[in-house]
């Protein structure tokens, strides 16, 4: 790794801890520019709003700063979008739900992971945030999907993603979709306990678990 794209990477961490749009842009810019991976330029950026979340935990930060930051962050995330490489078989793509749970409106991570699904040339289905638990159901049975990533970032909300499960299961849908459990409060420990196939730490152990979970080199 060199020291200038080290330089620019904290150039986009600091964008965002600073809350700053149009510095988020610059650094994006500078980043592609650099010929950086956009994977990289999204940890980056995904690392700062981490930061934010700190920040906004011990109080340094408030609710209005956490949203421009976000703001910041989806933006800079949008203008990464298309020039992110493109799976080589999306025609015989699996088909993937995602989606953020009812009652949770944190869809920063979510839309990531469903950006990166859908680069590595899977069909993604993203219902949003705050989806009702019944659209993700009826979904999953209208697209034949063979797996659901659903994302939670309140210790509440992440008690949803058990309650699919156990919808699925009820449903007899549970053979026939994998469920990859993602968010800040969950956890492999989390998704082992509730049943899921698999959990996401980040968006890139996603698009990996995704591949081993549905088979795909
Ligand atoms: Co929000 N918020 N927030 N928030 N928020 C959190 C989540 C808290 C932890 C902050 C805190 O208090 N310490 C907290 C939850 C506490 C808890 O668990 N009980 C919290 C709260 C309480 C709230 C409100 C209730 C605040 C209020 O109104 N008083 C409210 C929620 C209302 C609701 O949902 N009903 C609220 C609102 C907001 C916004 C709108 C200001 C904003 C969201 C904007 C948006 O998403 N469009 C926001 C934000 C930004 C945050 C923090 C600061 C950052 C979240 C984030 O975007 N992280 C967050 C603090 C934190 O998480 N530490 C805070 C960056 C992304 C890139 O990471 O973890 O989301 P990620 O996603 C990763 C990873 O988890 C994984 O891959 C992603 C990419 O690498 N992944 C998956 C995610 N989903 C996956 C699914 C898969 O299948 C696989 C992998």
């Amino acid at each position: 790794m060199s020291s200038d794209s080290e330089l620019v990477k904290k150039e986009l961490f600091d964008a965002i801890v600073g809350y700053n749009k149009d510095k988020v842009l610059a650094a994006v810019e500078k980043a592609k520019a650099a010929k950086m991976d956009p994977n990289e330029i999204i940890n980056a950026l995904a690392a700062g709003m981490s930061e934010v979340g700190v920040r906004f935990e011990r109080g340094k930060l408030f609710l209005p700063h956490v949203m421009v930051a976000a703001d910041a962050m989806t933006a800079g995330v949008k203008v990464l979008e298309k020039d992110m490489p493109k799976g080589k078989d999306a025609k015989v793509a699996s088909v993937i739900v995602t989606g953020t749970v009812e009652g949770d409106v944190h869809d920063i991570g979510k839309s990531i992971v469903s950006t990166m699904l859908q680069c590595a040339g899977y069909e993604v289905h993203d219902l949003g945030r705050d989806v009702p638990t019944a659209n993700f159901i009826d979904t999953i049975k209208s697209k034949n999907a063979q797996m659901v990533g659903l994302s939670a970032l309140m210790t509440t909300s992440m008690q949803v993603q058990r309650e699919i499960i156990e919808i699925l299961k009820e449903q007899g849908l549970r053979g026939k979709v994998k469920v990859m459990v993602g968010g800040a409060p969950a956890s492999q420990a989390w998704a082992d306990k509730i049943g899921a196939d698999g959990y996401g730490e980040n968006a890139s152990e996603a698009v990996h678990k995704t591949n081993v979970l549905l088979a795909k080199k």
